[in-house]
Parts: C-alpha cells; sequence; structure tokens
C-alpha cells in the first residue's frame, strides 16, 4: 500500500465530473486500498479519487473516529445517492485538499446510497450522522464540487486565495 499526495485546491482535476468505473478491475483494489492509507495517514474520515489525481468515481471513508471502536473502512465505486432526507443538518466541514479552512454546510441529514462494492456486488445503505455528511462530500468531490462551492463567493474567494498561497510555499520548500 501506497500513501499517496493530495491534491490542494485550486486544480483542475478537483472541478472535474468523474468517468463511471466498468466492472471492478483489479487496479481499482489497489487503488481504494491506496486511498484508505491515504485517509487514515492524513487523517481524515473520506476521500475521493479525483484528490489523489485519479479522476474516476470511487470513494473510500471511515467515520468511525473513536480510536476505542473497530475500524470500518469502506469503498465506494459509482456510488449514486437514491433518496435524500427533507430533514437537514448543519456540519462544520473541512476538506484534505484545502487544508485548516472549516466552514458550516447544510444537507440533508439522511441519504439512501446505491454503489458497487469491491467484490462487484450492489450494495444499498441509509447514511445519517456524519456518515451521511461524509459521504454527500465525497460524491461532491466525485461531481467536481468541494464544500466551498455552499460558501458565498466573498468567502470562497478568500479560502481560494489562502490555498494559492499555500501552494507557492510548499513549492518553494
Ligand atoms: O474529502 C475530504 O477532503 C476528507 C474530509 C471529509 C469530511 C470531513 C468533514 C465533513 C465532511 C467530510 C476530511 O476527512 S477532513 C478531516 C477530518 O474531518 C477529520 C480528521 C481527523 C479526525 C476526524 C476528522
Ligand atoms: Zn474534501
Amino acid at each position: 500500500m501506497t500513501i499517496r499526495p493530495i491534491l490542494i485546491h485550486p486544480d483542475p482535476r478537483l472541478k472535474k465530473v468523474c468517468d463511471p468505473i466498468t466492472g471492478v478491475p483489479v487496479e481499482i483494489g489497489k487503488l481504494a486500498e491506496d486511498m484508505l492509507e491515504t485517509m487514515y495517514d492524513a487523517p481524515g474520515i473520506g476521500l475521493a479519487a479525483p484528490q489523489i489525481g485519479v479522476t474516476q468515481r470511487l470513494l473510500v471513508m471511515d467515520c468511525v473516529k473513536d480510536p476505542e471502536l473497530a475500524q470500518r473502512p469502506m469503498a465506494l465505486i459509482n456510488p449514486v445517492i437514491t433518496w435524500s432526507s427533507e430533514d437537514r443538518s448543519t456540519y462544520e466541514e473541512g476538506c484534505l485538499s484545502i487544508p485548516e479552512q472549516y466552514a458550516e454546510v447544510e444537507r440533508p441529514a439522511v441519504v439512501r446510497v446505491q454503489w458497487t462494492a469491491l467484490d462487484g456486488t450492489r450494495q444499498e445503505e441509509e447514511f445519517s450522522g456524519l456518515w451521511a455528511t461524509c459521504v454527500q462530500h465525497e460524491i461532491d468531490h466525485l461531481d467536481g464540487k468541494l464544500f466551498i462551492d455552499y460558501l458565498k463567493p466573498l468567502k470562497r474567494q478568500m479560502i481560494t486565495r489562502k490555498m494559492e498561497k499555500l501552494k507557492r510555499e510548499r513549492a518553494r520548500a
């Protein structure tokens, strides 16, 4: 397993609508393993393939934050939201592609998601709480959308400028 570098916003690969995955090629299993290792190392609770420069519809997540509890790593291929609750919930979101920036985002509180698992089986599950927030944030990544796209233009611009500065500094180091 390999820890892959995470792209920082702004990057054209983070704005792209990702391509569906046909079948479950062996490389996708390896990619999912790398993504989980990269996510745990960051640390984060989710990661979408475009964040490591792969514009395909694959995401991983594990929202079990308590180290006393068993991990629950999940890999979702071609995830689709099939139902969203009218009920909304607000969470202060972060993003590994926008380090150290947080903002409140309102989303449906509960969602039902269909996807293909790494063994090729079709899955469907209802997510609530942090899992619901995370799966929606990650599916947004697959559609080229970032959590800052929900913010007012001025706030979004301010964060983007900070990220441009961070990238310049990292390039110099
Ligand atoms: O997609 C990403 O950039 C990962 C992101 C997922 C996410 C966080 C919060 C709300 C929705 C989606 C992160 O994992 S940011 C880091 C983070 O939330 C975290 C880090 C360590 C422990 C617990 C949480
Ligand atoms: Zn993110």
